[in-house]
């Protein structure tokens, strides 16, 4: 592994960095070690192109788009009164799935959950474009979302990876992570400000990190400039995904996608019958896909 960088705040040791195409072992490695890891140069500039053109259309289409409404205040607040997040991607665009079943980060997160599970789930795939004069986000384990059951210990249950699509910078609120967080033994333990490193990228590169290890978004101390990121959760076919991706993208819909991306949203089963266990998923005790592929309609006949 590379030594690790300083922050542009201090000499904590920063986040592991590597150059795409990077060794990936190694990156594993640093990932289940330190929480994170970043990845430059991985994102290639037409993809990106291609989702900044379609999401900035979505967007200005959507007027009500720019403001959290999730029906609780303090979830609002989390979400933040400047940030604009956009969910349910491969429904709306379609670089948006594309950007969700990105070959590469959805090989690694099969490989971080491969000892719990025979496939994994898209948890979420949020479009975040932190605002000018955004405050910091409140430092959070993704986990939390789990409530306290979920067992902590050396295997993750859900991995991330933030894509920046404009620079991280300390000013405009690059993500910021405790490194070894997910390592500490008391869950309600706050990280000191001396605990914080900042995940400083370019557009492209990758923050990959264990849901499970304390992160947030930080403050936008511009006056004009957004920092956009979309964040990607997968989490092991058996859990529960934070997004409710057969709703938000739809049979009608999810039938013209790819199976890459389809199979991510949960139109697919998790398959345990390899060590005597079931399947999970089934529609009439049969794989989704069959359904979903065979042009018929999803309704109950009659
Ligand atoms: O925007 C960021 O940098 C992090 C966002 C995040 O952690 C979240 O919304 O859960
Ligand atoms: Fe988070």
């Amino acid at each position: 592994m590379p030594p690790a960088a300083t922050t542009p705040t201090g000499g904590v040791a920063g986040v592991p960095r590597f150059a795409a195409p990077p060794d990936w072992p190694t990156v594993d490695d640093a990932v289940l070690t330190h929480g994170a890891a970043v990845v430059t140069g991985l994102v290639d500039a037409d993809l990106r192109a291609r989702f900044n053109a379609e999401v900035d259309a979505w967007i200005a289409a959507h007027p009500g788009a720019d403001g959290p409404d999730s029906g609780s205040q303090l979830y609002d607040h989390f979400l933040g009164t400047r940030t604009v997040r956009v969910q349910g991607l491969p429904a709306k665009f379609a670089s948006g799935g594309d950007v969700v079943a990105h070959p590469e980060i959805v090989a690694w997160a099969n490989r971080m959950l491969a000892p719990i599970c025979t496939s994994v789930l898209l948890s979420a795939g949020e479009m975040v474009q932190i605002g000018p004069g955004e405050t910091p986000q409140y430092l959070h384990r993704d986990t939390d979302s789990w409530g306290p059951h979920l067992p902590r210990g050396e295997q993750p249950y859900v991995v991330n990876a933030m894509i920046a699509f404009t620079p991280f910078t300390e000013r405009n609120g690059a993500t910021r992570v405790a490194l070894g967080s997910h390592r500490w033994e008391d869950p309600a333990r706050r990280a000191k400000p001396s605990e914080v490193v900042l995940a400083v990228m370019e557009p492209g590169d990758v923050l990959f990190f264990r849901s499970d290890v304390i992160h947030g978004g930080g403050p936008n101390r511009t006056e004009d400039e957004g920092r956009r990121g979309v964040v990607l959760s997968y989490c092991a076919g058996w859990l529960r995904a934070m997004e409710n991706s057969v709703l938000s993208v739809p049979p009608e819909v999810a039938r013209r996608l790819p199976e890459r991306v389809t199979d991510l949203l949960g139109y697919s089963v998790h398959d345990w019958t390899v060590a005597r266990g079931g399947l999970l998923g089934v529609v009439d005790n049969a794989d989704p896909r069959r359904l979903l592929r065979s042009g018929s309609s999803m309704e109950p006949a009659g």
